[in-house]
């Protein structure tokens, strides 16, 4: 098939209304189970000698498509979904690790992945090094003789640093490491890992694939399929398999993905100059301004900055939380990539289970704020927060 832009992709890949009885929008299958002609069409299902669909927890019709769509969206040779952004990365690590191996991971994670590797080394022996992945020598140094798997988000969520993945993928390549990253913050639409080496990409569909608030799912993207075939049997015995609705939904929340993103970007770097000129704004962080440490990164290998961005205000805990409740427009939520205003204190919220030290070093500090940038006009938003910020 012919391979068109990213914005047609997400509108047609991997569905041919020819198949379906020429429906426009891909049908629900929302069946847990699947017959068999015959008892010998059961066993060759089983065994393998015959394809088709046995169980939902293992494949659905209506799952497959949007597996199909986001593998050809980050330019990998097969996906998988899953039932949460969590079981996404929870399976990807279980999939790939084993007692005694060790992981390098970004010097900042969503606090539930920083929780999960904690688990996994307490209980299943599977260490772990933070590290800041700003150069060569950074990376080497967190190594070990049993490293196996760089897991990196970026940009990190809350503190919006950014990671130079070409230069993580080169050193993993060299050292036969497997490189995952965490793209929730970009969607494919602003940024495709695959494409600068990476081998396999992950999100939180929750977020900015959905798009309304109104899904919690995950999807995994392997750059070959026989990443994704070593992962599949995981999936199947851990169980966090997406359910046919949430993938329905999720098809239908891509459609509109490359407008939403543009949005949200547009609107995200409008705030950022205005929260850069607030007396009361200490620092912005936002991937794509001029000032940002890592604007040189975000320009490699970014196509726009996203919606999200955090900043720090004058004072400590206190004074961010008396601005949020200040706040009338914008909500008081965790997750991001909706079409509402969301804000939320990660040192007490997302990242409240990182020890303060840890958070410390990630840069989390009380007086950080986190803004997932909406749909509604940037002026009320704008306007919202100086009211609250006064
Ligand atoms: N990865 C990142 C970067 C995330 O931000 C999240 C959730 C996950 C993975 C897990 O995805 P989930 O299981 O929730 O679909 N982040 C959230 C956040 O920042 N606020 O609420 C959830």
């Amino acid at each position: 098939m012919k391979k068109h832009h990213m914005e047609t992709m997400l509108i047609h890949n991997a569905y041919d209304t020819r198949s379906y009885a020429g429906s426009l929008t891909p049908p629900l299958f929302q069946t847990s189970t699947y017959t068999f002609e015959t008892a010998q069409h059961g066993e060759k299902s089983f065994s393998g000698e015959e394809d088709g669909y046995i169980y939902s927890r293992l494949g659905n019709p209506t799952v497959h498509i949007l597996e199909e769509r986001m593998a050809a969206l980050e330019g990998g040779e097969a996906a998988l979904a899953f039932g949460s952004g969590m079981a996404a990365v929870s399976t990807t690590l279980f999939s790939l690790l084993k007692a005694g191996d060790h992981v390098i991971c970004s010097k900042g994670l969503y606090g539930c992945t920083y929780g999960l590797l904690e688990m996994l080394e307490e209980r299943f022996g599977i260490t772990h090094t933070l590290c800041d992945m700003e150069t060569e020598e950074d990376i080497v140094f967190a190594a070990c003789a049993n490293t196996k798997v760089i897991f990196v988000e970026t940009p990190i969520n809350p503190t919006m640093k950014l990671i130079d993945l070409e230069l993580v993928a080169n050193i993993a390549k060299q050292q036969g490491w497997l490189v995952v990253v965490d793209n929730t913050f970009c969607s494919p639409y602003l940024q495709t890992p695959l494409g600068l080496g990476c081998d396999i990409v992950l999100h939180s569909a929750t977020k900015y694939i959905g798009g309304h608030g109104d899904v919690v799912a995950g999807v995994v993207v392997c750059k070959t399929k026989e990443l994704a075939e070593q992962m599949k049997p995981v999936r199947k015995d851990t169980g966090g398999i997406m359910s046919p609705f949430d993938a329905w939904l999720l098809l239908r929340g891509l459609k509109t993905l490359a407008v939403r993103v543009e949005r949200h970007s547009e609107n995200a770097w409008k705030i950022a100059q205005f929260l850069k000129n607030h007396p009361s704004v200490e620092k912005v962080y936002y991937p794509f301004d001029e000032k940002n440490p890592d604007y040189h990164i975000a320009k490699k290998q970014m196509t726009k900055g996203g919606g999200v961005l955090s900043f720090t205000v004058r004072g400590g805990k206190q004074e961010a939380q008396e601005i949020m409740n200040r706040l009338s427009l914008i909500t008081i939520a965790v997750s991001l990539g909706d079409t509402e205003t969301l804000i939320q204190h990660p040192a007490t919220m997302t990242h409240a289970v990182v020890p303060e030290n840890v958070r410390e070093q990630m840069g989390i500090t009380d007086n950080l704020l986190r803004l997932s940038v909406g749909l509604e006009a940037w002026e009320d938003i704008a306007e919202d927060l100086a009211a609250a910020l006064c």
